[in-house]
């Protein structure tokens, strides 16, 4: 059977805010085949970053890394289909934007490692986690009753 699977995505400030760059990675998405199942356009507050990132707490970069993700608005997008978290992790292309290739989303609208346009669940668990926290249940609008 096929693995269908939901994913978050994040389209962070950096790239939230340039003129018409949230639209084309989303435009990215949908030309991939990914289905935009909930979507929407937050502020987050430094309560909201911290919980989100809390994995990297201990990190010396997790300070500067709430900061960035609290400097405007961003958009966070529950993506469906199959194998839609390693497919959304390759549209991305690698943390690093300085690494990423040209034609991936780090590597046309990021910066570095920090700014790096993006974010994508990593695990099937962590997806759940993670599109819990932006999402309700009814803000999804998923083929897949189940996921
Ligand atoms: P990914 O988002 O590619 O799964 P993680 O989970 O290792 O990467 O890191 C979460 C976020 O923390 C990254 N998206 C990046 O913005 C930031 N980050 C990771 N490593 C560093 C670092 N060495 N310096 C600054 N920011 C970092």
């Amino acid at each position: 059977m096929a693995d269908v699977q939901r994913t978050l995505a994040i389209v962070k400030p950096d790239a939230a805010g340039k003129p018409g760059v949230a639209g084309q990675i989303l435009a990215r998405i949908e030309e991939s085949g990914l289905g935009i199942v909930g979507l929407k356009k937050i502020q987050l507050s430094d309560e909201d970053a911290c919980g989100f990132y809390a994995v990297h707490k201990e990190r010396p970069f997790y300070a500067e890394l709430v900061k960035f993700m609290t400097s405007g608005p961003v958009i966070v997008a529950a993506l469906e289909g199959e194998n839609a978290i390693q497919r959304w992790r390759d549209l991305m292309g690698p943390t690093d934007s300085t690494k990423a290739e040209t034609g991936t989303i780090r590597g046309d609208f990021g910066t570095d490692i920090e700014r790096n346009a993006s974010h994508g669940s990593d695990a099937p668990e962590t997806a759940k986690v993670e599109l819990a926290y932006f999402f309700n249940a009814k803000e999804i609008l998923g083929q897949v009753e189940a996921l």
